[in-house]
């Protein structure tokens, strides 16, 4: 069992590929466009309005405003081989793609900046955040966890629960220890344990079945108010939380953004649903059947419902500045109501 365990390891951790050192001399010459340029402060930005370059500078610049590179002491040529080298390990799936990490990343940047709110982290905590809103999906198959198990994949064999969660952190490990990438380089070796456990936590709650263990507790702690955020164990819970609420922010974007990612994510869906048929030959669930897609609208208003809307609530219940991303939410929650209604 351990050697069988040992070579399924082998087989799913030996391969990630690192960019070119080339292509990071190229980026690090390349100006930084502004933060207001790119609109990048501002949940309600559409990445179709960037180019897959600018969402590399645009990264950069998210970072280098952040002012991260001076506190970690990080070479501006080993952040820009490490942006590459995620962007490529990222595979060309219908939305868990490195358009989606950008965009995760994005909306994190954006609530950092919310000064009465990014006050309450350190910059290693803020960093760690960035750092994993952008790996969080690293080499995504566009199959979930359930398909992992049902097909008794060799990611479900290494590991039983959160299974792609703890995939997407080993290969976010992999690329940070790959020479060249080195983001945490210049740590020392508790420090970067640290850092590293900060990235741990936040890409392992991305499973939504951890969010829905931990959310009670968060909702009772926003609804009373008056809460000590700065306790460890609060932190620990509001990163958690903020990784969620980037996660799903694609359901707090100006309507046309959010029905376009809908059908990407549906498309997606589809596509496991046609595995799970043809290669399993299992019914899929509804919302990966094909066969049901005019349930979509009805579906989002449901997710909205009992996923989403609930979780931006208790953000800006927090801070008001956050309040945008709840609106965002009820305004989608109207426009797939009244698709719903027509059929
Ligand atoms: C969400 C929880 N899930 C375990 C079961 C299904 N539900 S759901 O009924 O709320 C649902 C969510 C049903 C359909 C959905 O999309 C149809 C296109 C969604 C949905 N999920 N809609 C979205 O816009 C987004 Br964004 C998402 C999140 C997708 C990524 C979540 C991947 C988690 C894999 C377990
Ligand atoms: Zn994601």
């Amino acid at each position: 069992k351990a050697m069988a365990k040992q070579k399924v390891a082998f087989e799913v951790l030996s391969y990630h590929a690192t960019a070119p050192l080339e292509e990071a001399t190229k980026l690090k010459s390349c100006p930084l466009p502004s933060i207001s340029s790119l609109r990048l402060q501002d949940f309600t930005l559409d990445d179709e309005s960037i180019n897959d370059q600018d969402t590399l500078l645009g990264t950069l610049a998210m970072v280098m405003d952040l002012k991260l590179h001076e506190y970690f002491n990080l070479e501006y040529q080993v952040l820009c081989r490490w942006i590459l080298t995620v962007k490529k390990n990222y595979r060309p799936v219908m939305y868990h793609n490195w358009r989606h990490a950008f965009n995760v990343a994005q909306t994190m940047y954006t609530i950092l900046k919310v000064d009465e709110f990014g006050g309450l982290f350190t910059p290693e905590e803020k960093f760690a955040l960035l750092v994993a809103c952008l790996s969080h999906d690293l080499d995504h198959r566009g199959t979930n966890n359930s398909f992992q198990i049902k097909s008794a994949s060799a990611l479900a064999q290494l590991y039983s629960t959160s299974t792609m969660e703890h995939h997407h952190f080993d290969q976010c490990i992999m690329i940070i220890n790959s020479q060249g990438n080195e983001i945490f380089g210049s740590l020392s070796a508790v420090d970067y344990n640290k850092a590293i456990k900060l990235v741990e936590q936040a890409i392992i709650a991305t499973d939504l079945a951890l969010y829905f263990q931990k959310r009670t507790e968060f909702f009772k702690k926003t609804e009373a108010g008056g809460e000590d955020w700065s306790t460890d164990e609060n932190r620990e819970l509001l990163r958690a939380m903020m990784m969620t609420a980037c996660d799903l922010s694609a359901i707090t974007k100006p309507w046309p953004v959010q029905r376009r990612t809908a059908f990407l994510v549906a498309e997606e869906f589809f596509q496991q649903g046609d595995l799970e048929q043809q290669e399993l030959k299992a019914t899929p669930m509804a919302m990966m059947d094909r066969e049901k897609k005019d349930e979509l609208p009805q579906m989002q208003v449901g997710f909205i419902d009992s996923v989403c809307l609930p979780l931006y609530k208790a953000f800006a219940q927090m801070n008001p500045k956050l309040q945008p991303l709840k609106e965002g939410c009820r305004e989608n929650k109207l426009q797939w109501q009244k698709l719903a209604d027509d059929y």
